[in-house]
């Protein structure tokens, strides 16, 4: 099966990224129902385990979207069972250097291009048959830029062969600049995510982001991602339950 953040990547066409962070497969379900390109199972910050994270790729996988994990950290062993269990895409949190990049991009390959171990059992249930044939080119690899050196590094990252491209962790990247975690629009933030883009653009890399409102999610749009994930489940079901029961006190 194709990937089809890959076709809406060549059409130049902004997916929607929804985020996964209670491990349940229900809300998972719900929330891939809802109509985003693809839904994020986030390992690092998600309060669960793997075994949670493979019920919850299955209830994505039962929508159109495209199902994505967030590894806890760059590691071979999580990596490959997160893309056994069905992941077509990985997004790898705390990308600093060109050597951690071409650590990630190894994790997500078969060899010759890297070295992920052979055990796909649901990516051939999600991927097809030949999945084997195609998991090199299908599945995404997402690098996080999160920190000022991973910034200062942007252009060495991005330029590893295979790497698909990059997501942005605003909050971490304002909290190593010595801002709020939430202070995106500072213009040191605003900045280093605009020139993120540019380069991205030069290098004919894929750049996603993390936006935590709707608002910072408009003004990513219009900054040219490619991807935005416009906030987590937890944040979705605070933000309307806070509007409801304002709305009737
Ligand atoms: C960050 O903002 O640091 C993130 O990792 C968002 O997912
Ligand atoms: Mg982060």
């Amino acid at each position: 099966r194709e990937n089809r953040l890959r076709t809406l990547f060549a059409d130049k066409k902004l997916a929607l990224n929804g985020w996964v962070s209670m491990g349940n497969s229900l809300l998972a379900e719900v929330l891939s129902h809802s109509g985003y390109d693809a839904v994020t199972v986030d390992l690092q910050h998600g309060l669960f385990s793997i075994e949670a994270a493979v019920s919850i790729l299955q209830a994505i996988s039962t929508t159109g979207a495209v199902p994505l994990a967030r590894c806890s950290e760059n590691s071979l062993g999580e990596i490959n069972k997160l893309l056994d269990a069905g992941a077509y895409g990985i997004i790898c949190p705390l990308v600093n250097t060109r050597e951690d990049a071409e650590q990630f991009v190894r994790a997500c390959h078969y060899s010759p291009r890297g070295g992920r171990s052979y055990g796909p059992a649901r990516g051939v249930l999600y991927g097809g048959a030949d999945y084997f044939t195609h998991a090199n080119r299908t599945v995404l690899t997402l690098a996080m830029i999160e920190t000022k050196l991973g910034l200062a590094n942007a252009e060495a990252i991005m330029s590893v062969p295979d790497l698909d491209g990059i997501f942005i962790g605003p909050a971490d990247l304002a909290i190593d600049m010595g801002l709020a975690p939430d202070n995106w629009k500072d213009k040191q933030v605003t900045d280093a995510i605009q020139s993120l883009v540019a380069l991205g653009a030069q290098l004919g890399k894929y750049i996603g982001i993390f936006a935590g409102t709707v608002e910072m999610a408009q003004r990513m749009k219009e900054y040219g991602l490619d991807m935005v994930a416009p906030g987590t489940d937890i944040q979705l079901l605070r933000a309307e339950a806070q509007a409801r029961i304002a709305a009737l006190r």
